[in-house]
């Protein structure tokens, strides 16, 4: 906690944001009297802690089928991941996932012993359990889903199959994340918690797994070549380099920011859809839900831009205390259209102008302010009061003092 303090020091909004976390009282999800749903929402925070708690936030006739399709994506994703599971070991299991989880009792202990989820995949009997025992719409669209994304997955994983142009990177990103969108927006629309629009979108749908899936991928650039997996399309990193590793080579720093200047344009393309697609969500907890990656994903890219230690750094992440601010303020299409749009125009400040790209970028930064202007022109009021945040009036300059005071306390600890 001190340390997420420190790191937000000079952004008041989030140690505000950090103490209100702190002292907000944790909502206890209790599933003592079923052991086996106990036991599966064991797995889902232990896959991720933060979207498990927004996961179970989620309105009861949602929250174990989301809960599940999740845990069955992790599943399908961990075995995906595993690069020392031999193809002729890995392809049969990707392309029959959507059998498998109608096994009752089936596990995997094939998985090498550094998968961080493997031990989902060695109680995976437990998820199966907790499948069967959904309504058969739901079974219907995670089997349907589960089947779409193995094929793709076992496409790509094939020997020589790689991602070389833009539309394999689309194709990729569709089968690992678009098709995730899917799946959710027919949960929506079947449940009846939102219109069947919601479903038929399946464009918009796309573009929310697209977003999160291009902004994971541009941010892992250096894990993933250290495990030999390249998702960036030769397309793009074609024009900067002989090679997806030359990139991190000293000499090549300017042509590997304007290559991941050019990662950055290509995800922003998203953004416009993402924002269509949360304007037709009316479930306050499905709104949430689908908000948080969204607004999570663009503060990354922010992160993201024009910043080199992508290439010397592995698994570089927002600050806690920005994640808990952006958590706190998506509340409403406005507020999440404003978040957007201070983060399009600290994309556009971040951008060279000496980068083959700041034109590009900076008419996505315009399009997406017009776009927010106007198809949601509360978003204008909710940048203001986001930007004035915390400053304005007297609570601004009490918590500015308070930050200090703590801040002091943090010091004096750290080097007493
Ligand atoms: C999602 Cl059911 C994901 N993915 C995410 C998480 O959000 C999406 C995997 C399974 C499910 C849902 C998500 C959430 C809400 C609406 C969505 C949606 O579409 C309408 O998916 C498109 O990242 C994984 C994919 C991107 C491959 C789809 C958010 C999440 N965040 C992690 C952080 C991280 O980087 O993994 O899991 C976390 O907060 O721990």
């Amino acid at each position: 906690m001190a340390s997420a303090i420190l790191a937000s020091l000079f952004h008041p909004s989030e140690v505000l944001a950090l103490v209100q976390y702190k002292l907000a009282p944790k909502t206890k999800y209790d599933y003592s009297n079923d052991k086996s749903r106990e036991r599966l929402y064991h797995h889902l925070n232990m896959t991720s802690r933060s979207f498990a708690a927004v996961i179970q936030d989620l309105d009861e006739e949602l929250k174990d089928a989301i809960c599940i399709f999740y845990l069955v994506l992790r599943g399908l994703d961990t075995i995906e991941d595993d690069m020392t599971l031999d193809l002729d070991i890995k392809l049969p299991y990707l392309k029959t996932f959507n059998e498998i989880i109608y096994k009752k009792g089936w596990t995997f202990t094939k998985n090498g012993p550094n998968e961080k989820d493997r031990q989902l995949l060695v109680e995976f009997d437990v998820v199966i359990d907790a499948f069967l025992k959904l309504k058969p719409a739901y079974q219907t669209i995670i089997a349907d889903i589960t089947k779409r994304m193995g094929d793709g997955m076992a496409h790509y994983a094939t020997a020589g199959i790689c991602v070389n142009t833009i539309a394999d990177y689309d194709e990729y990103c569709h089968y690992v994340a678009g098709l995730v969108g899917l799946g959710l927006s027919d949960m929506f629309s079947a449940c009846g918690f939102e219109s069947p629009m919601v479903a038929k979108r399946k464009d918009l749908s796309n573009s929310m797994g697209l977003f999160l899936q291009k902004t994971n991928i541009t941010r892992d650039y250096l894990e993933d070549l250290r495990d030999k997996r390249f998702f960036w399309p030769k397309e793009i990193w074609g024009q900067y380099a002989e090679s997806m590793e030359d990139l991190v080579k000293p000499e090549n720093k300017e042509k590997a920011l304007q290559c991941l200047s050019h990662m950055v344009h290509n995800a922003m393309k998203h953004m416009k859809d993402v924002l269509e697609y949360l304007n037709m969500i009316k479930n306050p907890s499905c709104f949430k839900f689908c908000a948080i990656p969204q607004v999570m994903a663009i503060a990354t890219l922010k992160m993201l831009h024009n910043n080199y230690m992508i290439f010397t750094h592995e698994n570089i992440k927002i600050r806690k205390g920005e994640t808990v601010w952006l958590m706190k303020e998506c509340t409403s299409i406005d507020a999440v259209a404003a978040i957007f749009r201070i983060y399009a125009r600290e994309i556009n400040n971040k951008s060279n102008p000496l980068d083959p790209h700041f034109i590009d970028i900076g008419i996505a930064c315009g399009e997406i302010e017009q776009v927010a202007e106007s198809l949601y022109p509360g978003s204008t009021a909710e940048v203001a009061r986001l930007k004035a945040g915390v400053l304005a009036g007297t609570s601004g300059t009490v918590l500015t003092a308070a930050a200090v005071v703590a801040g002091a306390v943090v010091l004096k600890n750290k080097y007493a």
